[in-house]
């Protein structure tokens, strides 16, 4: 069995475990960079790519994830990166693109989607976390939305270092899948379905919690409610916080606030932040989470608690010692 090969079938066995069965095959041709190497040093079916006038390499070199090849972007300068070839977006699906990468230096790396129309105009992109000083191996996973870049129909992924510095990135995958879940257009979250993120930690959401508390909080796959990864807070705190960075807020209009979450001890609940630009003025009445299977919960927003408020964050919030575990969180305007 060849490399590759090998690669696909550990992303397909990952994919096993859920509820349904996805065929989902991984679009990424050369992945782990062990196939040929073209004229100029890129991986077949790899495109490079960089700021102009930047001092940016890109090359294939040993010392992969695992035992064989990797590539290898070093230089100094805005950004450099390379990108699989161009797969047709099947709008129905879930999109994910993951790879691993490691970093060090100033620089950050990231794994993002290039999105094209179908005269194959550029788009734009959208973004994993970006990743620094990694010293490890780390999975980063960038997930497409359905309300990201309605006119592309293709897409590739991509890997990307930022500023100065070295990254090495290996095994990449593209899979689309059923169903789209909540990457819906309605969603003003992004990453509501925690999918995605890089190392233990999920995208778009920051933590606080009381000095003393001890607590971890981490991305998860441990039985999420939809997808291959949740949120999970463990420990003991006074409060422990996931929190989503917040987003614009019109009061004239109804905002409904929902998320999944199961219970293993302690208290877990939904609630709303309000923002007045940057300033936090404090939050909503929460709504509590019960049970040990998953539960969903959901609240109004009310634009009568801070009348000054022009932005509004989701989080959740866990009190108490044990553990509890929250997926599927969304903002949408009724
Ligand atoms: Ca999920």
């Amino acid at each position: 069995m060849s490399r590759t090969s090998v690669v696909t079938t550990l992303f397909l066995s990952a994919l096993s475990f859920l509820p349904h069965t996805y065929a989902a095959a991984n679009l990424v041709g050369n992945a782990g960079f062990e196939g040929a190497v073209a004229e100029g040093g890129m991986a077949e079916g790899w495109y490079f790519f960089k700021e102009a006038e930047s001092a940016y390499t890109a090359t294939i070199v040993d010392g992969g994830r695992k035992p064989g090849k990797c590539l290898k972007i070093s230089g100094d300068g805005e950004w450099a990166g390379a990108a699989c070839a161009r797969r047709p977006r099947d709008r129905t699906k879930r999109c994910m693109g993951a790879g691993w990468l490691r970093v060090k230096g100033e620089g950050t790396a990231t794994v993002k989607f290039d999105y094209f129309d179908a005269e194959g105009a550029f788009l734009g992109s959208t973004f994993s976390s970006h990743v620094r000083d990694a010293r490890d191996w780390q999975i980063c996973i960038v997930v497409s939305g359905a309300a990201d870049y309605p006119a592309a129909t293709q897409v590739s992924v991509a890997a990307v270092l930022n500023g100065s510095g070295t990254a090495w990135f290996d095994d990449f995958a593209l899979i689309q899948r059923d169903p789209l879940a909540n990457e819906g257009a309605t969603n003003l979250l992004v990453n509501g379905s925690i999918e995605a993120g890089a190392g233990s930690k999920p995208a778009e959401f920051f933590t606080s919690t009381n000095d003393g508390a001890d607590v971890t909080m981490a991305w998860s796959r441990t039985k999420p409610h939809s997808g291959l990864r949740c949120l999970h807070i463990k420990g003991q705190a006074d409060y422990a916080v996931f929190a989503h960075k917040n987003v614009a807020f019109d009061r004239g209009k109804t905002y409904v606030a929902s998320g999944w979450a199961r219970i293993g001890g302690g208290r877990a609940a939904l609630k709303i932040d309000f923002f007045k630009d940057g300033q936090w003025l404090g939050e909503g009445d929460p709504v509590v989470f019960e049970g040990e299977q998953w539960g969903r919960q959901e609240l109004t927003v009310d634009p009568t608690k801070y009348p000054e408020a022009n932005r509004i964050g989701v989080g959740v919030v866990f009190n108490g010692d044990g553990e509890a575990w929250f997926d599927d969180l969304m903002l949408e305007v009724k």
